[in-house]
């Protein structure tokens, strides 16, 4: 969808505009969450809350940038009463780079947060992260091509990207399986759910990918509709899959780090005790 926009009412064009606007404060808000909601970890687990900091900083600088793109991309013609495009360029690599960097940095957070050995962590992170990178990296070209039908670009490249999401969500649902069984009653819920939460929030994208190929002939020029929702659609799913997600693995390592003996009042009391 690079430069054949569509004309959008007000309603359409300040939906999505306020949608970015909105993201932008969340990922901001969520950073500095993460990384002061770090000391209330054991060590350990320090490090998954520097991964999740980092990916809502990365995500928060592309929505930025996603936001202004966005502004300059259309123009009010009052007479009209419409958005009209300006010609400039709505830039979609941002979102594509965004997920690039940080989809294999929330793979990593999970493998983080479940404190596996030294030697099945490493492997085990690389692996997700390199199929993670190849499903963004795939579904770019059908993303950005004219040709929006299921049986041509945008349909064959979505496919191919499919190959490693599902890779993905096999590794998840039987080799972490067995480890997510070995932990305590408590933090195997919270591993479950987090686990369940990556199903719902990336089973979203491939789904919002599909929307324009419904209307292959109109998208995206004549499609305002489906332009929008499209927009709005990955907006939600990227709120939810970066700082919701980092507030379960918040969750999950803190109730680990309490089980192991990790206790924040009583490092917080000698501070306490000088103020
Ligand atoms: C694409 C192309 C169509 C097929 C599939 C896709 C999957 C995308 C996913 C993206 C996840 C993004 C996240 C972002 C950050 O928070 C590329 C849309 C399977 C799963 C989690």
């Amino acid at each position: 969808m690079l430069q054949e926009l569509p004309t959008l009412t007000p309603g359409q064009y300040n939906l999505v505009y306020n949608m970015f606007s909105f993201t932008v404060a969340t990922m901001t808000a969520a950073f500095v969450f993460f990384v002061m909601a770090r000391g209330n970890l054991a060590p350990k687990y320090r490090i998954s809350m520097m991964v999740s900091a980092l990916v809502v900083f990365i995500a928060g600088y592309h929505y930025f940038r996603i936001f202004n793109s966005w502004e300059g991309a259309y123009a009010l013609n009052e007479a009209a009463g419409m958005y009209q495009p300006t010609g400039e360029l709505f830039n979609d690599a941002y979102r594509y780079v965004d997920w690039l960097l940080t989809v294999p940095l929330l793979t990593v957070e999970l493998v983080l947060v479940m404190g596996l050995p030294k030697e099945e962590r490493g492997p085990l992170a690389a692996k997700l992260g390199f199929l993670a990178a190849a499903m963004i990296v795939l579904g770019y070209p059908g993303e950005v091509s004219g040709d929006a039908s299921l049986f041509g670009t945008r349909g064959l490249w979505g496919f191919l990207s499919t190959i490693p999401f599902v890779w993905i969500l096999y590794i998840l649902f039987t080799q972490l399986g067995d480890t997510i069984q070995r932990q305590s009653n408590r933090v195997s819920t919270l591993l479950g759910n987090a686990r369940l939460l990556l199903l719902a929030t990336w089973g979203f994208y491939p789904i919002a990918y599909m929307i324009p190929m419904a209307f292959p002939e109109s998208y995206p020029s004549a499609a305002p509709g489906t332009v929008v929702a499209l927009q709005v659609g990955y907006t939600i799913a990227d709120v939810l899959a970066k700082a919701g997600y980092g507030v379960l693995i918040y969750n999950i390592a803190k109730a680990k780090s309490e089980e192991e003996g990790f206790n924040v009042d009583e490092m917080a009391q000698p501070a306490a005790a000088t103020a």
